[in-house]
């Protein structure tokens, strides 16, 4: 299938804190690295994603905070955003799913299958705090774990064993907002009959996208079919979300996990007339971006949905990556256990693209990675340092030195062997990047870009341009030697540039200057070549592209995280 354009989505972070480096790991940059090769590409591309500000996660900020559910979600929508831009994530909208046009787009998805009687309704017992008058969400009851007797257990998951829980198992239930004991109350909800989408799913995603999607994604939507399906509530009691639009559903809203997904097509909406060119026409290639536990919500409640409705495309894939942890530890915004991306560009000054190289380098692509500032640290200084700038420095100061600053002649005549080895590792380059690309494997992309500088480093050094320039004469072709060298480095350089543009957006533009050819926006189909530079092109003064880390920055880091630094 030929694609005329793409649609990309990234899980829309909930709006109940802020900005960290495991959000962008899971999810964020590899979506926006994505997004960044198909613009090179010139591809029709639309990047869509906003805050998640409905749901018990909110709401438990709020009542912690003893404030409002919408001044929440107000402060760290804006936080979230500027954050996401700070960080050079390019959405093309950064929607919110408390705005008019989600409230409308998924109030009419929800009647449009309610007028197809797709739904079940079903009248439950549901715990309910006498005290409060309200119904209680699975997250506000707490008890003790039937598993591991941890006395504070939620009524959905105990944080101590991980196990998942319903709130019928906890031993003494609470109610988390009173500490009252909660007693059962009737209440009627609608359920999606998921278990009758079952025998599709299972073409859909164990046929039709089996060696298609990763492993990790596969094998989980494999476990869950295997379970079999049952039909879902979608609706909730609670003040806080889209109010289910029917009579007789006053105090009840959409289930933050239906309304959500329904958030990447109100955000198409706002962000163009065209919407459904991207989310209906057959030729749209869908995308979402997504970390591990928000697998099955992708890629089997969400199609299930859209194959309900009728007409909307489904996604092509989902290349869920899965968690980053912290010091052997699971980033935990409660627990402060975090780094900040907005803390990190305070204390690394324009060390955007190092943050974005190491989560890069690290992605948890196959399995969850530990971030460790010490493994940053070395990340940092032996390969953004000593291996990729120090290529692109040398290459610059030598330039300066024997070339008078400017892009020497090339004498195709007179290439030697190695000469015509390194050429066509720039050139091949392009392909293994761009094939590690449309495969989501951004990590051996990055990394066989950082090798492509290893080996100029190794072509450098076997050549030793500053050697030979002692002894230049009539007898001997030093002086081509040396001219071909560093133009075939500078030749390198410029393709670097493009090459790395998805991965490291601010890295590449300084490249452009510092090789003189000033492009921006780095269109794919110019590289690979060795025609990007001319011969005789001035180069401005060389400039370090990235410096050492010392280890007293590493230390404060690892005190901050652990709550123990005394800021100075
Ligand atoms: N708000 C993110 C999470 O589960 C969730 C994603 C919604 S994507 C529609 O952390
Ligand atoms: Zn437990």
């Amino acid at each position: 299938m030929e694609y005329k354009r793409y649609l990309i989505t990234a899980a829309l972070p909930y709006a109940n804190g802020p900005l960290h480096i495991g959000h962008l790991a899971g999810c964020y940059l590899p979506a926006d690295i994505y997004v960044r090769y198909l613009r090179s590409r010139d591809r029709d591309v639309k990047f869509i994603c906003g805050s998640d500000e409905h749901g018990v996660p909110i709401t438990i900020r709020a009542i912690r905070e003893n404030t409002t559910s919408q001044n929440v979600v107000d402060l760290f929508h804006s936080t979230l955003k500027k954050s996401f831009e700070n960080i050079d994530i390019s959405f093309d909208i950064f929607s919110r799913t408390t705005s008019e046009i989600h409230r409308k787009t998924s109030q009419d998805f929800f009647l449009r299958l309610y007028e197809k009687n797709v739904f079940e309704e079903k009248e439950t017992e549901q715990f309910y705090d006498v005290e409060k008058s309200i119904y209680l969400a699975d997250r506000y009851i707490i008890g003790v774990c039937p598993f591991c007797q941890y006395d504070n257990a939620y009524g959905d998951q105990c944080e101590k064993c991980g196990n998942t829980l319903s709130p019928e198992q906890l031993i003494n239930p609470k109610s988390a907002l009173t500490n009252s004991t909660p007693i059962k109350k009737k209440t009627k909800h609608w359920f999606f009959p998921l278990n009758k989408f079952e025998s599709w799913l299972r073409d859909w995603i164990l046929v039709d996208k089996k060696d298609k999607w990763k492993i990790n994604v596969y094998n989980q939507c494999k476990s869950w079919l295997d379970q079999g399906l049952q039909p879902r509530s979608i609706t909730r009691d609670s003040d806080w979300g889209v109010p289910v639009p029917l009579e007789d559903a006053i105090g009840k809203v959409l289930y933050v996990w239906f309304e959500a997904p329904i958030g990447y097509i109100s955000a198409t909406k706002e962000l163009t007339d065209n919407w459904e060119k991207y989310w209906k026409q057959k030729d749209t290639k869908l995308i979402h971006f997504v970390g591990k536990d928000n697998i099955v919500f992708h890629c089997i409640i969400f199609p299930a949905m859209l194959k309900s409705y009728g007409n909307f495309i489904l996604p092509d894939n989902i290349p869920a990556n899965e968690f980053l942890n912290i010091e052997g530890k699971k980033v935990s915004t409660s627990r402060n256990w975090a780094v900040w991306v907005d803390d990190f560009i305070q204390d690394f000054k324009d060390s955007e693209d190092v943050l974005r190289f190491i989560l890069c380098s690290n992605s948890p692509e196959t399995k969850d990675f530990d971030f460790t500032w010490k493994d940053f640290q070395d990340r940092n200084n032996n390969e953004l340092v000593a291996t990729f700038g120090n290529f692109i420095h040398r290459t610059l100061i030598l330039t300066q030195k024997f070339c008078n600053g400017k892009v020497p002649v090339f004498s195709e005549d007179t290439l030697s062997s190695e000469d015509r080895v390194i050429m066509e590792e720039i050139v091949n380059t392009k392909k293994i990047v761009e094939s590690n690309i449309e495969l989501f494997k951004f990590k051996n992309a990055l990394f066989d870009i950082i090798e492509l500088s290893r080996k100029g480093n190794k072509f450098l050094q076997d050549v030793s341009p500053w050697i030979l320039a002692k002894s230049i004469n009539e007898e001997n072709n030093n002086r081509v030697i040396i001219d071909n060298c560093l133009h075939i480095c500078l030749q390198a350089i410029a393709n670097i540039a493009y090459y790395i543009n998805p991965f490291l957006p601010r890295t590449a533009n300084k490249l452009s200057f510092l090789i003189g050819t000033q492009t921006t926006n780095f269109q794919w189909d110019y590289c690979g070549k060795f025609n990007l530079l001319s011969s005789g092109t001035l180069l401005p003064t060389p400039e370090i592209l990235f410096r050492k880390i010392e280890d007293e920055e590493i230390e404060f880091q690892i005190q901050k995280l652990k709550g123990e630094t005394h800021v100075k």
